[in-house]
C-alpha cells in the first residue's frame, strides 16, 4: 500500500505530479470542511507535506495520530509547531542549503534597491518625470558598512557578496562564530549604531520575536537602511512604520512581513521602502532544488528510515 499524504501547501506542476506518481496524496484545500475531513479521516495519513509559509500547528498535528513525517519545502520551521511534533514523536524535515544562494542574491539585490533607490528610479522613469528633471541623489553602497543580524548559511551568504563590494562586514548573532573573520558584536543596539545597512537572516520564531525593536531601528539612526530577507515577526513593525513615515531611518527593504500577504497600507504610498512579496528564494531553479529535497527526505524517510536534512 502506498503512503497517504495529506498536503497542506502548494507545490509547482512537476513537483505535484512527482508527488502524486509515489504517494497516495490528498490536498486538504479540496476539501470544504477541513475540520471535519480531518476528523473523519486523519488517521489515515502517515505523512504531511507543506511549506514555510504555511507550515503545521499543533491542532494540524494531533488530528492526524498516524503522522510518521512532517516534510516542509523551505528552510524556515517557524510555523511547525516542533514541540508538538517531539512531542509526537513526529519526525520534521526541511530544505536547508539549496535556497542559500538565491536567497542571498535578494538580500543583496535589497541593499543595492534600498541604497540606490532603484524601484523608485524605474517608477520615476515610468510616470515620464525624467523628462521633467533629474532623479534624486541614492547613497553609496560599496564601501559602506555592512551588519547581519543571523550570520548562517544565508548571512554568510549575504557576508561574501557584501565582501565582493569592499564593504566592512560585523555580525551579531545568538553566538560568536569562530570559523570566519568578520567582527562579532554582542550588542544589537551597538551593531545597529554602527551599521550603514543591518541585514536580517536569522531565523523566525519565539527566539527572535521583535528582536530587531524601536530602540534597534532608533539606533540605526537618519543614515541607516535596514533589510529584511528573512521572518517578518523578527522587526516590531509598527515601530519600523513609524521610523519610516517620520525619516527616521533612510529607508527599508523588505520581502517578509508579520501578516503576509497583508502589508501595512501606511508603507504603500512611501518611496523610502522597498517592498517584496516574499520572494527571496523564488527561483525556478532553487524551487525544483528544494521540492527535490522534499521528495528525497519523503523516500528516505519510509524506504530506509531516516531522513536527509532532518530538524527533529
Ligand atoms: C519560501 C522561506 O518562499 O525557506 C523559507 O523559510 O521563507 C522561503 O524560501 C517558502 O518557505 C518555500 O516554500
Amino acid at each position: 500500500m502506498r503512503t497517504r499524504v495529506l498536503q497542506v501547501g502548494h507545490f509547482t506542476p512537476p513537483m505535484e505530479a512527482a508527488l502524486a506518481a509515489e504517494f497516495d496524496v490528498h490536498p486538504l484545500w479540496n476539501e470544504s470542511d477541513a475540520a471535519a475531513f480531518l476528523a473523519r479521516s486523519g488517521h489515515e495519513f502517515q505523512a504531511l507535506t507543506t511549506t514555510g509559509l504555511v507550515g503545521a500547528d499543533a491542532t494540524l498535528i494531533n488530528a492526524l495520530p498516524a503522522l510518521k513525517l512532517i516534510a516542509s519545502r523551505g528552510v524556515g520551521c517557524d510555523k511547525i509547531d516542533l514541540d508538538t511534533a517531539r512531542r509526537r514523536g513526529v519526525a520534521v524535515s526541511n530544505t536547508p542549503g539549496v535556497l542559500t544562494d538565491c536567497v542571498a542574491d535578494t538580500a543583496f539585490a535589497m541593499v543595492l534597491c534600498a541604497g540606490r533607490n532603484l524601484c523608485t528610479a524605474d517608477r520615476f522613469v515610468r510616470r515620464g518625470a525624467w523628462v521633467q528633471g533629474r532623479f534624486p541623489m541614492g547613497t553609496r553602497v560599496s564601501g559602506k558598512r555592512l551588519a547581519i543580524v543571523g550570520l548562517g548559511r544565508i548571512g554568510q551568504a549575504v557576508a561574501r557578496r557584501a565582501s565582493g563590494f569592499d564593504m566592512e562586514v560585523r555580525y551579531y548573532g545568538t553566538r560568536r562564530n569562530p570559523d570566519v573573520s568578520y567582527v562579532y558584536e554582542e550588542s544589537l543596539l551597538e551593531l545597529a549604531r554602527w551599521a550603514d545597512f543591518l541585514v536580517i537572516t536569522a531565523a523566525g520564531g519565539p527566539g527572535t520575536y521583535h528582536l530587531v525593536s524601536a530602540e534597534v531601528i532608533a539606533a540605526l539612526g537618519p543614515d541607516g537602511f535596514l533589510v529584511n530577507a528573512a521572518r517578518g515577526s523578527i522587526v516590531d513593525e509598527a515601530a519600523l512604520v513609524d521610523a519610516l513615515l517620520n525619516r527616521r531611518i533612510a529607508g527599508a527593504a523588505l520581502d517578509v512581513f508579520e501578516n503576509e500577504p497583508h502589508v501595512p497600507p501606511a508603507l504603500l504610498g512611501l518611496d523610502n521602502v522597498v517592498l517584496l512579496p516574499h520572494m527571496a528564494s523564488s527561483t525556478t531553479e532553487t524551487f525544483k532544488a528544494m521540492e527535490d529535497l522534499v521528495l528525497d527526505n519523503l523516500r528516505s524517510f519510509f524506504r530506509e528510515g531516516r531522513l536527509l536534512t532532518p530538524v527533529c
